[in-house]
């Protein structure tokens, strides 16, 4: 990992792209906005781009009406770096990528071990358990101090990244980030009740809705869930309620792989496909087999199809590793 590379970028170049992946949750939005700060202190200037909009409950963090939403007649936008974060591909970020037709360098930096090194910087770590991590080791590379609101913006990219600090990418580097954060004064109760105690009632009804149409097959080690268009059509299906599907899932004994599959809206005939893995199953090698990415024990993939069919499709390859 070349943090000291992605230094020395930094330091060199002035204006700062700064993007994400699309749908963005804890760690994208965290990462962002302590870089944003990190520029700033150094006296340079960042621009956050996004193609989604925050998504509902972070607006919380610090600074996050200083990320801009992508349009599509954006133009002449002067920048020297185009800095892309927790993304493994380029096109992780939707549309944003289009904004550098100069070919502006890019700085990666990553923790998805399916990242592509797409960037004239490669800062990846796919043993970080997130890239808020990441942004909290260039900041001591580069002797930027933290203050409460970069502190606050780490802690939540970590905090939801390692689901609260139980999954297995929670590491003794980790817990020492936490610690030096924590002295800035964050309220881990409040910040915790604002990240994940804050969903609606209407989802949590749509949750309890759901949570009964829970499947299983492998012999009981595989756990899945299915969601319809005519399910999600006027309802924002929060970030949330797809983790917290996920966590039911993967807490039933013996389960070893938990998948959901999700109807995209707008768009016929697309699956969007989410695992997650207790450890035994590679379940990145699984979303790479069929176009998609992320971690070991997390991962997505979109798939064109019907629903019934790619469901089908998935659960027999998923099986075969098992
Ligand atoms: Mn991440």
């Amino acid at each position: 990992m070349s943090l000291k590379k992605a230094a020395a970028a930094i330091r060199k170049n002035k204006t700062f792209l700064i993007s994400t992946h699309t749908n963005p949750e804890g760690d994208a939005l965290g990462s962002e906005l302590a870089f944003y700060i990190l520029l700033k202190k150094l006296g340079k200037t960042g621009i956050l781009m996004n193609e989604d909009d925050i998504p509902y409950g972070y607006d919380f963090l610090p600074g996050v009406e200083n990320i801009r939403k992508y349009k599509s007649n954006i133009r002449n936008l002067k920048f020297d770096c185009f800095v892309v974060l927790d993304c493994s591909d380029l096109k992780r970020t939707g549309e944003v990528y289009r904004i550098n037709p100069e070919n502006k360098p890019i700085i990666n930096i990553d923790h998805h071990i399916s990242n592509q090194y797409f960037g004239a910087v490669n800062c990846v770590d796919p043993h970080a358990s997130s890239c808020s991590e990441i942004i909290f080791r260039l900041y001591k590379e580069m002797g930027v101090s933290f203050d409460s609101q970069s502190a606050l913006s780490l802690y939540v990219g970590i905090l939801t990244d390692t689901g609260s600090f139980r999954y297995s990418n929670t590491t003794s580097s980790t817990h020492k980030a936490v610690a030096e954060l924590l002295k800035f004064g964050l309220n881990v109760s409040q910040i915790y009740k604002n990240t994940y105690e804050n969903i609606p009632y209407q989802d949590i009804k749509l949750l309890s809705q759901v949570l009964p149409t829970m499947k299983r097959a492998g012999a009981g080690k595989i756990a899945w869930f299915q969601l319809r268009h005519n399910l999600l059509r006027n309802k924002k299906l929060s970030f949330d309620l797809t983790d917290n599907l996920l966590s039911f899932a993967r807490s039933v004994k013996g389960v070893e792989v938990c998948i959901l599959f999700k109807e995209n809206l707008g768009v016929r005939n697309e699956v969007r496909i989410n695992f997650r893995s207790q450890g035994k199953v590679n379940v990145n090698d699984i979303a790479f087999f069929f176009g998609g990415g992320g971690h070991k024990t997390a991962s997505g993939a979109t798939v064109h199809g019907n629903i019934d069919s790619v469901r089908a499709k998935v659960i027999a390859r998923v099986k075969k590793s098992l």
